[in-house]
């Protein structure tokens, strides 16, 4: 087997350039531990061009991803400054090698949350919520992996963009949300069908997290996962999500 850091060095590589790579695990000899070693290597690889991380991304938190990609474990993935996309400005669409987007709610934390945590524990940790995006780019071609192989190219994990900030007050447990492409809803959803709340995928991040040595810190943001299955973007749409008493997050993709 190669090893981890040339896995790292080829997906970092592939991310960066906006190229696809052949699958290198279908016979499934890659463990999970191995995996995320990967994935661990080739965001540091970033970190070492100067991009900080700023949070975590959690994968396959509702049944409408599970099904769409045919995995159903919980996965998590490393977000870097140089993701976000600011909310209302334009993606570069040769940024990416075959992009998808997905509505998700994210949490920014007001203090550091680590370990196996209660729900009300995740929420008292929370400064605020926002309705979100997420553009997920696989770097495998035609976007299949198996569940080794999307966890070491970091989850898919391409570009977020974040709406207004909320008060976490605001009762975020079943909030309806469509998501938007050039003003056509494509797909109808809830943030319920996030484990059933999505405080339950912060409470795993915080838990997947500190497991990794990398606890959730003070600022850092949470994905906590697409609500419905990923639609395809291409250059020239605004891409929106709307979300019931949270507002809207957008982007145009720019071709
Ligand atoms: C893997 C990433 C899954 C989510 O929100 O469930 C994910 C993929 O679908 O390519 O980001
Ligand atoms: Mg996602």
């Amino acid at each position: 087997m190669r090893k981890i850091l040339d896995y790292a060095t080829l997906l970092d590589d592939a991310a960066r350039n906006a190229n696809e790579v052949a699958q290198f695990d279908t016979e499934g000899r890659l463990s999970l531990d191995d995996a995320y070693a990967i994935q661990a290597a080739s965001i540091q690889r970033r970190v070492m061009r100067g991009e900080h991380r700023v949070g975590v991304k959690m994968g396959f938190t509702s049944r409408a991803k599970m099904i769409q990609m045919g995995l159903s474990d919980v996965i998590w993935g490393r977000l870097t400054a140089g993701m976000q996309v600011e909310e209302g400005t334009a993606a570069d669409f040769s940024r990416f090698v075959h992009p998808r987007v997905e509505p998700e709610i994210a949490f920014v934390l007001k203090r550091p949350l680590s370990g196996n945590v209660t729900g009300p524990e995740a929420l008292a940790a929370v400064e605020a919520i926002a309705p979100a995006l997420e553009i997920i780019d696989s770097r495998y071609k035609d976007f299949k992996f198996t569940l080794p192989e999307v966890i070491a190219d970091n989850a898919s994990s391409s570009g977020f963009v974040i709406g207004q900030w909320c008060s976490p007050q605001i009762d975020f447990a079943n909030l309806g949300l469509t998501l938007n492409i050039d003003g056509r809803v494509v797909q109808v959803g809830s943030t319920a069908a996030l484990l059933g709340h999505p405080l339950r995928s912060l409470v795993a991040a915080a838990r997947l997290s500190a497991l990794a040595g990398e606890p959730l810190q003070a600022g850092w943001i949470v994905m906590a996962g697409g609500a419905t299955p990923a639609e395809w973007i291409k250059p020239g749409q605004y891409v929106s999500v709307d979300m019931e008493r949270l507002g809207s997050a957008g982007f145009h993709v720019k071709g």
